[in-house]
């Protein structure tokens, strides 16, 4: 989601993308070279991690995200900071409780003749009081708290808290950043004007 009306509260997870490690399994069809594991994880949230890579793979094919009930929740989003892409989201899973293993939404990069490519996901929660100054409710995944609270950016969505995992387009800024700085936007193609 964008994160134009982010408040300030995530900083310090920026230290989370200092230290790393390789993980084994995250790259073997060899498109991108996501982002290493952090080494302070616990070995829980390594493994969940890891395990992540594998859960959302088969999402490479969009129309395997369609037919799992998944539909576009956003434009190409890119910011001064960096990208996140189309959001494509399970509705009923955004508003189901937080589960490591299934992620509220997904995150495309449009590529020319209407292809998509898989580049992450985003899991997504409601801020129980609808407040931006207290976070009592906020969630946490692979030791890492999520972004916000944040305003809703479009009339229908609520209050929120999110968290990115940019599990198939290295993020130089870390794995678990919003944005992305190698994500940008395709230029919109103008229709040719009549002379
Ligand atoms: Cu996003």
């Amino acid at each position: 989601m964008n994160r134009k009306f982010r408040l300030g509260l995530a900083g310090a997870a920026l230290v989370a993308s200092s230290l790393a490690a390789p993980i084994a399994s995250a790259h073997e069809d060899g498109e991108t070279t996501p982002t290493p594991v952090p080494v302070h994880m616990t070995a829980t949230d390594r493994a969940e991690l890891t395990a992540l890579y594998d859960i959302v793979k088969p999402y490479k094919d969009i129309q395997k995200a369609l037919a799992d009930g998944y539909v576009p929740a956003s434009e190409c989003t890119e910011s001064p900071a960096g990208g996140m892409g189309v959001h494509y989201i399970l509705p009923a899973r955004a508003g189901a409780p937080i589960q490591w293993d299934k992620p509220a939404l997904l995150l495309y990069m449009p590529l020319p003749h209407g292809k998509f490519r898989l580049m992450g996901a985003e899991y997504f929660k409601a801020d129980a009081d609808q407040d931006l100054t207290t976070d009592g409710d906020r969630p946490s995944l692979f030791g890492r708290p999520f972004d916000g609270p944040m305003l809703g950016h479009s009339a229908d969505m609520p209050i929120h808290y999110d968290l990115h995992v940019w599990l198939y387009q290295h993020n130089p800024a870390g794995l678990l950043e919003p944005w992305n700085p190698t994500v940008h936007c395709p230029v919109p193609t103008t229709p040719a004007t009549e002379n």
